[in-house]
């Protein structure tokens, strides 16, 4: 069996604390075979420089990016056009032609390397939707390897797909991989749709999609989790952790709801505050009650989507403030900060409720890291958004729609009178799937099935 060949947007060095399910599972993987991961180094630079580090026989190789190619292909075409639109966000797409074509430049760049470094054997896993063409460019420099792909996003239906510009070009270069995984049925649904409708494929049973000019793939629902055992053990010794022995004295018996999201406008974080909002005007008893911790680290702020949610936040939570807040109490803590993962899992076991209310997301690991952190024996309760693809999973979390605030405020108030006997009765339901189906298992099938002969 050869070696793994990992690609996707940034790479997991070694020497970088990076806490992630997803750099841990990869680590492991290719641990397990040898194995090599390949991206962008986060540098920019003027002409590409390559480097290379081997560390307990892993290779790391990156390539810096030109300026241009960074601001068309990273802040320009993947997250000004492509995470909108594949966000169901059609009102926030900028597209440009030099954006797509700094994008096709960096693809061709990241190809042109990893043809140069494979080896007959090798399988190639490409990650997420910075790299949707690169299998097709392998392909075009002869690469007969097992390619597969994986989407960490959703993927919004066929007629929201063809509002991009030149979305053939684009969409239909995943059928140059072998494999293409989603993490869930509706993506694969739409997947099929769009294969169906706007190219003239046909389905065949087992998840594979033929082309009219003959060629098969398959499409298949992998639904990403987390290092369950992981999380369980890092959030018992949390409770132990300065950061989380001070959350707890200043709560002072306080019930936490908590919040841990990227600055991102998928996450619907001004409609959770206005929900938070309304549990409040309407329940004035829970005043000096109850506070909402809303850990939200900046991302991506060369986009200036991001900047101006950043500015809607910190005033939706300043007037939320301004309203209630008394001496000793402050209604909502907003932390533009990121924590250590184990300190994170501390503050999901401290809080009585996880309130996940995404407008739109690929999985949501938040909510399965949320679960995985209670204590068996006083658990919280998980508000999760129907459109997080966690929903279709933890099915025992209070399902909300995120854009209805006065439903969200109802979960609320219902998880926080929640008695203890239902509280653990949905965590079991809800952990019994985490163990089953943790990272390792997501990893091992995604692989398992790329390893099968081509349809
Ligand atoms: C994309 C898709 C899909 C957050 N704050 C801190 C921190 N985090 C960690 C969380 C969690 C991860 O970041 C966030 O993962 P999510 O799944 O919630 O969201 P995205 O970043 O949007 O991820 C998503 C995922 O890919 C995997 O396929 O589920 O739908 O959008 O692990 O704990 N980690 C640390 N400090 C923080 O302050 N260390």
């Amino acid at each position: 069996m050869g070696r793994l060949i990992v690609v996707s947007n940034r790479v997991a060095m070694p020497d970088q604390t990076f806490t992630g399910g997803l750099a841990s599972a990869m680590d492991a993987a290719l641990h397990e075979r040898g194995g090599l991961w390949f991206g962008w180094s986060g540098k920019i630079s003027g002409h590409h420089a390559r480097h290379r580090q081997r560390q307990d026989g892993i290779d790391y190789v990156t390539v810096d990016l030109a300026r241009t190619d960074y601001e068309n292909y990273y802040a320009g075409f993947a997250n000004r056009t492509l995470w909108p639109l594949l966000h169901f966000r059609l009102g926030l797409i900028d597209y440009q032609r030099e954006h797509l074509d700094g994008y096709l430049r960096v693809n061709a760049l990241f190809a042109s390397h990893i043809a140069e470094l494979l080896e007959p054997d090798d399988t190639v896993w490409v990650h997420d939707y910075h790299l949707i063409p690169l299998g097709a460019m392998l392909r075009e420099r002869r690469v007969g390897n097992r390619i597969g792909f994986f989407l960490h996003t959703p993927l919004p239906p066929a007629a929201a797909l063809i509002a991009l510009p030149r979305h053939r070009e684009l969409f239909e270069a995943l059928a140059q991989y072998d494999l293409v995984g989603v993490h869930t049925e509706r993506d694969r649904r739409a997947l099929e749709d769009y294969f169906i409708n706007e190219v003239g494929a046909v389905a065949e049973p087992g998840g594979v999609l033929r082309l009219p000019d003959g060629r098969r793939f398959r499409a298949g629902v992998f639904p990403i989790s987390i290092d369950t055992a992981e999380v369980v053990r890092a959030a018992r010794c949390a409770e132990q952790l300065d950061e989380i022995v001070q959350l707890r004295h200043s709560l002072d018996h306080r019930a936490l709801i908590i919040g841990v999201d990227r600055l991102d406008y998928s996450k619907g974080l001004r409609q959770r505050f206005e929900a938070y909002g309304h549990l409040l005007d309407t329940r004035p008893a829970l005043h000096r009650k109850v506070s909402l911790l809303q850990i939200a680290p900046p991302s991506r702020s060369a986009v200036p989507e991001y900047r101006q949610i950043r500015r809607e936040l910190e005033r939706t939570a300043g007037h939320l403030n301004g309203l209630y807040a008394a001496p000793d109490w402050v209604p909502i803590r907003y932390v533009n900060q990121s924590y250590p993962h184990a300190v994170l899992t501390g503050f999901y076991r401290v809080a009585r409720v996880g309130l996940v209310t995404p407008l739109r997301d690929g999985m949501n690991l938040v909510a399965k890291e949320y679960v995985a952190s209670q204590d068996p024996d006083d658990p919280g309760v998980l508000v999760l958004s129907r459109f997080a693809g966690a929903a279709q999973e933890l099915t025992e979390a209070l399902l909300v729609n995120p854009a209805d605030t006065a439903e969200v405020a109802d979960a609320l108030a219902r998880a926080l009178g929640m008695s203890l006997r239902e509280r653990c009765e949905r965590w079991r339901a809800m952990m019994d799937v985490l163990e089953r189906h943790d990272i390792t298992a997501w990893r091992n099938a995604f692989l398992g099935e790329l390893r099968q002969p081509p349809p």
